[in-house]
């Protein structure tokens, strides 16, 4: 026994192979028991186990990869190209209309619009009805749907609003539009003629 274990190292690939096949041997039990326990298990399963098990593998994958932000990252939404009508022919409102991008791969909602330059700040879209008439009704809310960019119009989605001053070309009145999962995003609108 002494001289082996001694001998077993020094004697190199000579040793080796002998020493290899006899490890097999004396474990043989094992693996034959978990070879039969596998086809044990293997027998017992019904035949649509498996392709549901790869299902559920993938699926495991597939949510790893949403939880770390490769597919289905959050809404991240920007307002830009705020501008606001000058108000005319003696009205008291007037509309504001922003550029709002969402480059994240989940939708969000604008809830509201808010200044501190004006009073009666409400979403508002104009649908065309039959015969040619347009109507303009408030909205509570708009879809900010995922990798889009949504244009307020004077003929779609704007804002309605009172201004609490007198508003000039070229004020910049502050805004606040708040999102469902952007938060409030504070943006300046520019005071422009009608239509421009
Ligand atoms: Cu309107």
């Amino acid at each position: 026994m002494k001289a082996r274990t001694s001998v077993g190292p020094s004697a190199g690939p000579t040793a080796g192979p002998s020493a290899r096949s006899r490890a097999p041997q004396r474990t043989a039990d094992a693996p034959g028991r978990t070879g039969e326990a596998y086809a044990r298990l293997r027998s017992a399963l019904p035949g649509v186990l498996a392709p549901v098990l790869a299902c559920a593998l993938a699926l495991c994958g597939l949510s790893a990869w949403v939880a770390v932000g490769a597919a289905g990252s959050p809404a991240r939404v920007t307002v830009d190209n705020g501008r606001v009508f000058l108000p005319y022919g003696g009205k008291e409102e007037t509309a504001a209309f922003f550029r709002i991008t969402n480059t994240g791969e989940s939708g969000d909602t604008l809830l509201s619009v808010r200044s501190p330059a004006a009073t009666d700040v409400m979403l508002s879209r104009t649908v065309e009805r039959p015969g040619n008439v347009e109507s303009m009704r408030m909205v509570d809310s708009a879809a900010v749907p995922a990798r889009s960019v949504v244009r307020m119009t004077p003929e779609g989605l704007d804002v309605m609003l009172r201004p609490t001053g007198s508003l000039r070309l070229g004020d910049r009145v502050p805004f606040v539009l708040r999102f469902r999962h952007g938060g409030e995003v504070t943006v300046r609108a520019v005071v422009v003629r009608p239509g421009s």
